[in-house]
């Protein structure tokens, strides 16, 4: 094993290594740690000064997990998961960079990672069978494999507003959050987007700010996060059952230890369905998403009741009627985008330092040296926070040039939709390997990190075993794929709402139309499709 510091040859010499991983956040990392176990040469580049990824930047105010944390970290290492005591159910992000730290410090991982890098391109070699990879200070690095650990929404999208570069007062989107504090007593902030970013980042602001108002474009369903501290028994119970709750989350939809119900909304009566929706808004987490009726997703009556359901305790929490209406959603069904959870957020707007400005209704016209102009009136402010969302999943893919064979670019193989072979590589792009790639499955990250890790890191053994230095997924073998996407997506009432999961950003070119952007079925369908393929020697990958 080859353990130099990490630099990066300024010179006209590459850097040759095995392997290059590009992010350091939870998946780079713990591919970073697997890796090293092949004994392979290995070079992870990260754009920030520090591990984390997700919680290196996202540091905006009120910025925690929706994940029980006891599902959320690593489960590779029993050690590491009896050393780390989470402090509360749901962690928040200054604690969930701690553990990221705390995991690169354990595994001793700095020295393999190089800091404050960007990558700016990267280029298939045929003939040597290698990516030659270009860094934002011109030097060259070359790998074998070049593996991409560089996050589902880790590109931050500002929204396209005439005059937004003119604002004298500080401005900031949440995933660009300053290190230092930032304190909002006395001032005057804007917050635009109302996404689960957004309703953490007001939930916090309206505490303290002065005045604070939210620009809401589209109202979103949210639910209680119902948050708490763990206990010390708790934590003791917690310690002595990981084996069980990482197997319930393996044995879930979405690696959450949340599950849909067996029952079906439309089968129950009006009694039962209501006594188990205010079981599930008094319970912690994902429950009233994930494990609600198991066809609130694709019966449009479940759907349609449900979100009844969550429109009356908005109306209840709301002490303006007119209010609470914009705080409804009349465009799509509960569940059908990425479900907010938030912590006395609907009763925020009862508070006089807060106020709702509907941008269906009074859309904004322009950003101005001093604020923001809507068709209605003008409004003053010192801080403008866009919770503006990410250009997700493909994005990050979009920044780098990065060359296949014949020298064609991702971003144009892409252009009408990512396809992928299960998310862990594309046609025409050799050895380059995806860590929860575009056409993958979502949900519980780290869950779906580590299986994906663990996949690639067999792949590359048995390339080590066999002497092979080129892995190709076949045509046939990603159009397979997307078959299975699509056949998988049928049904979902998600797939007609404009969302992230359905690759709309309006603040991004050609992302405007709704696309299949992530593969919809179970963890445990997906784990086993990929299982089989490693067990039967990859047959739809092309190796030599
Ligand atoms: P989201 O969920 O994409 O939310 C972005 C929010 O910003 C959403 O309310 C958008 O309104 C709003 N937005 C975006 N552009 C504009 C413009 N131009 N004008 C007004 N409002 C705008 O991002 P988040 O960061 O909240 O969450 C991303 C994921 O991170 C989340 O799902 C978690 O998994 C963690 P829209 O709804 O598009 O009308």
């Amino acid at each position: 094993m080859i353990h130099n510091k990490a630099t990066a040859s300024g010179t006209s010499q590459p850097q040759k290594l095995d392997v290059i991983i590009i992010g350091a956040g939870l998946a780079g990392m713990y591919q970073l740690f697997r890796v090293r176990e092949l004994g392979m040469s290995v070079r992870v580049i990260e754009a920030g000064s520090d591990v984390g990824g997700t919680w290196y930047w996202n540091r905006y105010p009120g910025a925690r997990f929706d994940s029980e944390s006891y599902t959320y970290g690593y489960s590779f290492s029993k050690e590491l998961l009896q050393e780390w005591s989470w402090s509360e159910h749901f962690a928040p992000q200054p604690e969930t960079l701690r553990y990221a730290q705390h995991v690169a410090d354990r595994f001793d991982m700095r020295r393999d990672i190089l800091f404050k890098h960007k990558v700016v391109s990267a280029e298939w070699l045929e003939e040597s069978r290698e990516w030659q990879l270009k860094l934002h200070t011109g030097a060259l690095m070359t790998a074998r494999f070049l593996i991409t650990a560089a996050g589902s929404l880790s590109v931050p999208t500002l929204p396209r507003i005439k005059g937004i570069e003119q604002f004298a007062g500080v401005a900031c989107h949440t995933a660009n959050w300053p290190h230092e504090a930032v304190r909002f007593e006395g001032k005057r902030v804007a917050v635009l987007g109302t996404g689960a970013t957004g309703i953490q980042t007001i939930q916090e602001v309206a505490k303290t700010a002065a005045h604070l108002t939210v620009f809401q474009r589209t109202a979103n369903w949210s639910a209680p996060l119902h948050n708490s501290p763990i206990t010390p028994e708790q934590q003791i119970a917690i310690k002595s059952s990981y084996s069980d709750i990482f197997k319930r989350c393996r044995e879930s939809i979405s690696g959450f230890i949340h599950n849909p119900d067996p029952r079906r909304g439309v089968e129950v009566s009006e009694q039962e369905r209501e006594e188990f929706w205010e079981k599930l808004y008094k319970a912690a987490g994902f429950g009233i998403w994930i494990g609600n009726f198991r066809d609130l997703m694709t019966d449009r009556q479940t759907n349609a009741w449900m979100s009844d359901f969550i429109a009356r305790k908005i109306r209840q929490r709301v002490k303006d009627p007119g209010i609470a209406e914009k705080l409804i959603p009349k465009d799509h069904g509960f569940g059908t985008r990425r479900v907010p959870l938030e912590s006395g957020y609907f009763e925020i707007y009862n508070q006089a330092n807060v106020e709702l400005i509907d941008l269906r209704e009074t859309p904004i016209e322009r950003i101005t040296p001093t604020g923001i102009r809507t068709a209605q009136r003008d409004f003053e402010f010192d801080m403008i926070i866009y919770a503006t969302g990410f250009d997700a999943l493909t994005g990050a893919y979009d920044q780098i040039d990065i060359r296949g064979t014949n020298g064609r670019r991702l971003k144009d193989q892409w252009a009408q939709g990512a396809r992928t072979f299960h998310g862990f590589q594309s046609e025409d792009f050799p050895n380059l390997l995806m860590v929860m790639g575009p056409m993958g499955p979502l949900g519980n990250i780290p869950r779906v990190i580590e299986y994906n890790v663990e996949w690639v890191s067999k792949l590359l053994k048995h390339m080590q075993t066999k002497g092979l230095t080129r892995v190709e997924a076949r045509p046939e073998s990603v159009q397979a794929w997307m078959d299975v996407v699509k056949a998988a997506s049928i049904g979902l009432l998600s797939n007609e709402v404009d969302s992230w999961m359905t690759g709309v950003n309006t603040n991004v070119d050609g992302k405007t139309a709704r696309v299949l952007s992530r593969f919809s079925g179970t963890g445990p369908d997906f784990r086993s499709r990929c299982d089989a393929i490693a067990a039967d020697g990859y047959p739809e990958l092309d190796m030599k």
